[in-house]
């Protein structure tokens, strides 16, 4: 029997390679630039399965043109450059990685907090630029971290995971998110469900957690940064999209809150020319989830997603399940 074809769209690690390459023929686009929509559509013919990464735009008019595709099995947890109902429409499982990354993004959620308090990166460019002549009385004055207030918008898994991590430094947490969490987790994690206009308000910190959605888009805008406090710091490891950048500028330049930690943009990589101006946002390039062991983990699930559903099993993380229950349901002589 001939392997079945798989594409991966852009360069992957070697090893979740070559274990795809023990099930299937892999059609391997090696590069960091990946494939136009044209280039993918062209790609995917004959493929049964696409390992998929953060930049592959898989919309409606994209999905629509693969044929004889089963999976797209995606690295990475957020999964808003699919279109999950035209895929399901369309017979097409859809796999995601949760779970692996939450302590990684939620360490990085909080050594963003941490590096706008007190002043991090700026600190470092102002001793890199040969500024430091002297100690003073109150040379790069930051503000506390400890026994403040966070404020979490979306309490999933990476959230509750900055909840912890905030415990250790006795903050006090709130939190808001569409569905409650059970009282018993609450008191776990020492969190106060309250409605997101006073969770803005009271809070030092601000960490956002949630999904991209069509409910989510642009939902932290200039209304939502005016109830924040003046000292407060906005952190964002979820989706650029999810706040409005123009919005935020204009936030960071006229004080209206203090500072800013973020990893991910509205158009990445390219940046609002306004954020390189604010010397009160720290910025970094999308790597909430980067490092050796977490990247690995994420790519490797990524694969066995893949092969389940290659070898006719129902893939770990699918986020689909309607596809999957057409599939098996199907008389056998289906093909
Ligand atoms: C991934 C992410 O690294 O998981 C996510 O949703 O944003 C990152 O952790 C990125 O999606 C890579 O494809």
């Amino acid at each position: 029997m001939p392997k079945p074809k798989v594409l991966v769209t852009k360069r992957f690690f070697p090893e979740p390679i070559a274990v795809l390459a023990e099930h299937a023929e892999v059609d391997y686009e090696a590069t960091d630039e990946g494939l136009t929509p044209a280039a993918l559509v062209a790609r995917a013919q004959g493929k049964r399965a696409m390992i998929t990464q953060v930049t592959d735009q898989l919309g409606r008019d994209v999905l629509s043109q693969f044929t004889g595709l089963g999976v797209i099995a995606h690295f990475g947890v957020g999964y808003d450059n699919i279109d999950l109902h035209a895929a399901t429409e369309h017979g097409i499982m859809v796999t995601n990685t949760p779970g692996v990354l939450d302590d990684t993004t939620a360490d990085l959620a909080f050594a963003l907090m941490l590096a706008a308090a007190r002043r991090i990166t700026e600190a470092h460019n102002f001793i890199q630029r040969g500024d430091w002549k002297r100690w003073t009385l109150d040379l790069m004055m930051g503000r506390d971290v400890h026994h403040r207030t966070l404020g979490i918008l979306g309490m999933g898994r990476i959230g509750q995971a900055l909840a912890r991590r905030a415990r250790g430094f006795s903050m006090r947490i709130l939190y808001h998110n569409r569905t409650r969490l059970p009282l018993e987790m609450e008191s776990a994690l020492e969190a106060e469900w309250v409605s997101k206009e006073r969770l803005l308000r009271e809070s030092d910190f601000v960490s956002i957690h949630l999904p991209l959605t069509a409910e989510t888009r642009h939902s932290m805008g200039e209304s939502e940064l005016r109830m924040m406090k003046p000292d407060a710091v906005l952190v964002n490891t979820a989706r650029g999209l999810v706040v409005d950048e123009e919005a935020l500028v204009r936030a960071l330049k006229e004080k209206w809150i203090a500072g800013a930690g973020l990893d991910v943009f509205e158009r990445e990589p390219r940046l609002h020319p306004g954020l390189l101006e604010c010397p009160n946002a720290v910025l970094t390039p999308h790597v909430g989830s980067s490092t050796v062991d977490t990247r690995m983990k994420m790519a490797m699930m990524t694969v066995d997603n893949a092969v389940a559903a290659l070898r006719g099993q129902r893939p770990p993380n699918l986020l689909n399940a309607s596809v999957w229950d057409r599939w098996a349901s199907r008389p056998a002589s289906a093909g």
